[in-house]
């Protein structure tokens, strides 16, 4: 082994970004063991280790230089505010940011959420877009099932991850801006050492033929 050592990899433990992370390095020929349980795994055909995590913690972790790069989904990315490289998008786990209110309310457009109040996960993308429109509307932080916020009273609006929109559908609501497009991104501790930038020019080379391969 090079004395400089494995290049660290944080990938999401277990949920929806962790099997096609797997699968990506898996493409690219890279072993990776995921045991049950299992925090830490060492590739044995590429220097590389893994650390399954959760996916918020990851861009603070690749951040610290705690996990030299890091897979997550960038609406998570840019809510975390951390200041990374991002190396190169995936095109996986792709989904939208988006603005949902109670099926039976009008909406004609953007101004209409003035002086409404807004249950999201997401407070900083979310005031970002009410600061770059003009809107003055209160931001609820809610950590999980934002959509039935309406329908408790809680909020008269939502700002929440759509894929298929069947979620927003089952709790009457209805999908009424579309603020932020995001998909899985590898990002990169921003001092990486010459060895490990080897490493990571590697990584990218064999993404880029399997990305080539599935056009
Ligand atoms: O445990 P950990 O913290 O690691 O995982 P998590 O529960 O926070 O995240 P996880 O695994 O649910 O999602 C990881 C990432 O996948 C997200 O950060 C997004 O980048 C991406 N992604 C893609 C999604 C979806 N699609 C998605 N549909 N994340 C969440 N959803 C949820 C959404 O919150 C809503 O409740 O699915 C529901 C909507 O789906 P539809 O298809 O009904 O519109
Ligand atoms: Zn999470």
């Amino acid at each position: 082994m090079n004395k400089e050592g494995n290049i660290r990899i944080a990938i999401q433990k277990s949920g929806r970004l962790s099997e096609d992370s797997i699968a990506l390095f898996k493409e690219c020929g890279i072993k990776l063991e995921m045991g049950k349980g299992r925090l830490k795994s060492e590739s044995s055909n590429f220097q590389a280790e893994f650390l399954f995590l959760r996916d918020d913690d990851i861009p603070g972790y690749v951040e610290d230089g705690v996990a030299d790069l890091g897979i997550v989904g960038e609406n998570v990315l840019v809510e975390s505010e951390k200041d990374v490289i991002v190396s190169k998008k995936l095109g996986f786990s792709k989904c939208r940011l988006s603005i949902a209110i109670p099926r039976e309310d009008p909406f004609e457009g953007p101004a209409d959420l003035d002086g409404k109040s807004i249950a999201t996960s997401y407070p900083k993308i979310l005031g970002q877009y009410l600061s770059e429109n003009n809107i003055e509307a209160q931001i609820h932080e809610i950590s999980g099932s934002v959509e039935i916020a309406p329908s408790i009273g809680l909020a008269d609006a939502v700002c929440d991850i759509v894929s298929s929109g069947s979620t927003l559908l089952s709790n009457g609501l209805k999908e009424v801006q579309k603020i932020f497009k995001s998909e899985a991104v590898l990002i990169a501790n921003n001092n990486l050492s010459d060895h490990k930038k080897a490493l990571l020019d590697k990584i990218l080379f064999r993404i880029n033929a399997v990305q080539k391969a599935q056009d």
